[in-house]
């Protein structure tokens, strides 16, 4: 998420950072990092399960040798957690699970007649396989199950494997394991980081490879995936979640400083921007955000995000505030000011946005919004959107021609390939010309 100098060059004068982004380039790929996955997955492949073990013993302390939790113990999992926090997960997937079958309810096959004889249609069908990673580290992101597994599932995804690492105890996070089972996962595993992709997308937990893996991770996790995208899919390249903000005068400093440092906690690289047309309350937030961090328990992440990757840019006028919006491409984006309305209307990138003072991230971040939280970052939002149900359907195409749509494209077949010099192309078509003049039946 960041300005391009030449943007910035263009739009001089109507704009003055109050907290300069960083000129630091963002985060470089680390080559360390993806030799160290490229070694691991080509010595899984090769070695298979033993290996799998064997990096889940050296870099996760687990020793056992079956690493599948049973659907028993997955749904007697939610039996360990407080009260509260299991309804809260169940109001969380059944709102993300809502959303995405209302999703799901606007793809809709269809077939037309394109010419006489010629009918043209398309299918959604689901992938087959998806396999979710579920990380548990520092933050262990209980929602995250609804947007991975749970959203295949809403599509018709048959089989979705879950894998989650092993925490203290030698034990998977036990909210992690249930929100996996109210998503429908079909089958869950205690198995982290790299080897818990590999297994899955390699085939190695007694279940056939996977076609999709997605999920968040660490920076190990985003490798691996990265570098087995091809022989999977994948749901998004990640990177650190962002957050920006665009309010005017009438917005509260409050809550805007409240909600950039609430995505600023994810971790000391995350980027957190406003941009608003009233450097009064830009001011206003840059001290607030100072206040709040003083009792902010997790300050020794969101303090150095703030500092190192925060910024605030005050705009001439909501044009100017709109471009340099468009330019960031936030993962999230909150619109704070006295006509959200026509903000949205002007706004092309962005990975979800907010609307409105009451409509904080976090509400999307645990499932309460109904939408996806797996979005864009990086830029990404210029060119692609989120995870949703439509991700794992694949619009599939066929055509039936009768003999009346031959005696229409057959000739146009004919010249095409013979101009490219496709001669058996052209014989494909010529066959099928031919006999209709020899009567043959349709
Ligand atoms: N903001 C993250 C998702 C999340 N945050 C879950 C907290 N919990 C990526 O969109
Ligand atoms: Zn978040």
């Amino acid at each position: 998420m960041r300005f391009s100098t030449s943007r910035l060059a263009e739009l001089d004068g109507s704009y003055r950072f109050l907290k300069p982004p960083p000129d630091s380039p963002a985060a470089q790929r680390d080559p360390a990092v993806a030799a160290r996955v490229s070694e691991m997955l080509s010595t899984i492949e090769r070695e298979g399960m033993d290996a799998v073990l064997r990096y889940a013993k050296d870099l996760d302390g687990w020793d056992l040798p079956d690493v599948e939790i049973s659907a028993r113990d997955l749904a007697r999992t939610g039996d360990e957690l407080p009260a509260d926090v299991r309804a809260a997960l169940e109001l969380g997937q059944a709102r993300t699970r809502d959303f995405a079958l209302r999703q799901r309810s606007h793809l809709v096959d269809f077939e037309a007649e394109l010419a006489p004889g010629l009918v043209a249609g398309q299918r959604y069908v689901p992938v087959q396989r998806v396999g979710a990673y579920l990380p548990a580290g520092r933050f262990p992101l209980l929602a995250g199950a609804f947007m991975t597994v749970g959203v295949a599932k809403a599509a018709g995804v048959p089989a979705v494997l879950a894998c989650t690492p092993p925490g203290r105890n030698a034990a998977a996070d036990p909210a992690v394991l249930f929100a996996a089972h109210l998503s429908g996962a079909d089958r869950a595993y205690v198995l982290g980081g790299v080897q818990a992709l590999a297994a899955m997308a390699f085939g190695l937990l007694g279940e056939r490879p996977v076609d999709m893996l997605v999920g968040a991770g660490n920076a190990y996790v985003a490798e691996a995936k990265r570098q087995l995208y091809g022989k999977v899919a994948i749901d998004l390249p990640a990177g650190p979640s962002e957050v920006a903000v665009l309010a005017d005068e009438t917005a509260d400093p409050v809550l805007v400083a409240a909600d950039l440092l609430g995505q600023a906690e994810h971790g000391t690289e995350s980027p957190a921007a406003l941009v608003t047309t009233s450097a009064e309350l830009g001011e206003a937030v840059i001290a607030e955000i100072e206040r709040q961090l003083e009792t902010l328990a997790t300050r020794d992440i969101a303090g150095p995000a703030w500092r190192n990757h925060g910024s605030v840019t005050w705009a001439r006028d909501a044009g100017t505030a709109m471009e340099l919006m468009d330019e960031l491409a936030p993962e999230h984006l909150e619109i704070q000011t006295a006509d959200d309305e026509a903000y949205l209307a002007g706004l092309h990138n962005y990975g979800s946005v907010f609307l409105g003072k009451w409509s904080t991230v976090a509400y999307s971040d645990k499932g309460m919004a109904g939408t996806n939280h797996v979005l864009p970052t990086a830029g990404g939002a210029r060119h692609s959107a989120g995870l949703s149900v439509s991700r794992f359907l694949k619009p599939l195409t066929y055509q039936r021609v009768t003999r009346e749509g031959t005696e229409q494209s057959a000739g146009a077949v004919e010249a095409i390939s013979a101009y490219e010099g496709m001669a058996a192309h052209g014989a494909t078509a010529t066959l099928r010309r031919e006999a209709l003049t020899k009567g043959e039946s349709a």
